[in-house]
């Protein structure tokens, strides 16, 4: 499954670095011809033409469900596309999502947006750039409405903008899909040669992820090991964690245990214990609902019994 190899090539990825770079992503540049110079543009990933598609991802919430793939674009051989099934739209419109995090916008810099998008349904998608968390900042959107796609037709769409605000290091380029501006579920949107181009901007040669507050072995665990994340927190109380699935979809929950000052660090660690899931899967992740920090998540891990003799074939 391509869905499959995209997130084992990234999880692979991850640990590879892990192993001989911490916490170091390098950028994997695509041969766009008609997008701006790769090492310009703020995305990482925008042509999905390897199959891949990190750090795009999608986020359900409240009864919103999707599921997300990477796809040969019809009759254009050589080009694929994201693919985010909408298979229930939630409440509202940010139920369901696909987003690029990570992105710092400066102020007086001028962006270029671009993108294709379709879907398979006539349905509205509401397109932004602006912040990850409260208060939710807007820099860029279509004058605040969504946009209205019909089934089958693509939409170009070739913007710039200016960054009047501050700079801001919380932004991310998010499409909501859900609630109001749904179609009727199931049904795909597509999204292909997406850009944010500022000619200002020089992508570092070696991209430094933000350490995740909750550190997990990108190697993966196996289903009947003991299984044990470290997390970063300054509260002196348990916090409550969500382990969920690559769908986005909680599947335990409970509480750290803190265990004070780590004196090599100086961080304040709790200790993560989900021994008791033994569900193989891929693209697990964790996240910590109820701490406020633009960092409160793990980096994707596998719960699988291969682990060990899977990397050995990859590598
Ligand atoms: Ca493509």
């Amino acid at each position: 499954m391509k869905f499959r190899r995209s997130i084992c090539t990234a999880v692979l990825l991850a640990v590879l670095l892990t192993l001989l770079v911490p916490t170091s992503v390098f950028a994997l540049e695509d041969n766009s011809s008609t997008l701006p110079p790769y090492k310009n543009d703020l995305l990482y990933e925008r042509t999905f033409d390897e199959g891949l598609c990190y750090p795009w991802h999608t986020c359900e919430d409240s009864g919103g469900k999707c599921s997300f793939d990477v796809v040969d674009v019809p009759g254009q051989p050589g080009n694929k596309a994201f693919a985010v099934t909408v298979l229930d739209k939630g409440q509202n419109r940010w139920r369901v999502q696909m987003r690029h995090r990570g992105l710092t916008l400066e102020q007086g810099h001028t962006y270029r947006v671009r993108l294709k998008i379709w879907a398979d349904a006539s349905c509205k998608v509401y397109i932004k750039i602006g912040q990850m968390a409260e208060p939710y900042a807007e820099y860029w959107n279509n004058k605040w409405s969504p946009y209205t796609l019909t089934a089958g037709k693509v939409l170009e769409i070739d913007e710039t903008f200016v960054m009047d605000k501050p700079t801001d290091d919380t932004c991310e380029f998010t499409f909501h899909l859900g609630g109001e501006l749904a179609a009727t579920p199931p049904y795909t949107v597509y999204l292909d040669d997406v850009s944010l181009y500022d000619p200002e901007y020089t992508k570092p040669v070696e991209y430094i992820l933000p350490q995740p507050d909750v550190r997990v072995n990108q190697v993966g665990y196996l289903p009947e090991g003991k299984k044990v994340a470290t997390v970063v927190c300054n509260s002196t109380q348990p916090v409550k964690w969500q382990l969920k699935n690559a769908a986005g979809v909680v599947v335990l929950e409970g509480y750290t245990e803190p265990k004070g000052l780590d004196k090599d660090s100086q961080d304040y660690v709790h200790w993560l214990d989900f021994s008791d899931f033994a569900t193989e899967g891929i693209g697990y992740y964790f996240e910590l609902p109820t701490v406020n920090s633009p960092t409160n998540y793990s980096h994707p891990f596998d719960i699988r019994k291969d682990i060990y003799t899977q990397m050995k074939y990859d590598a």
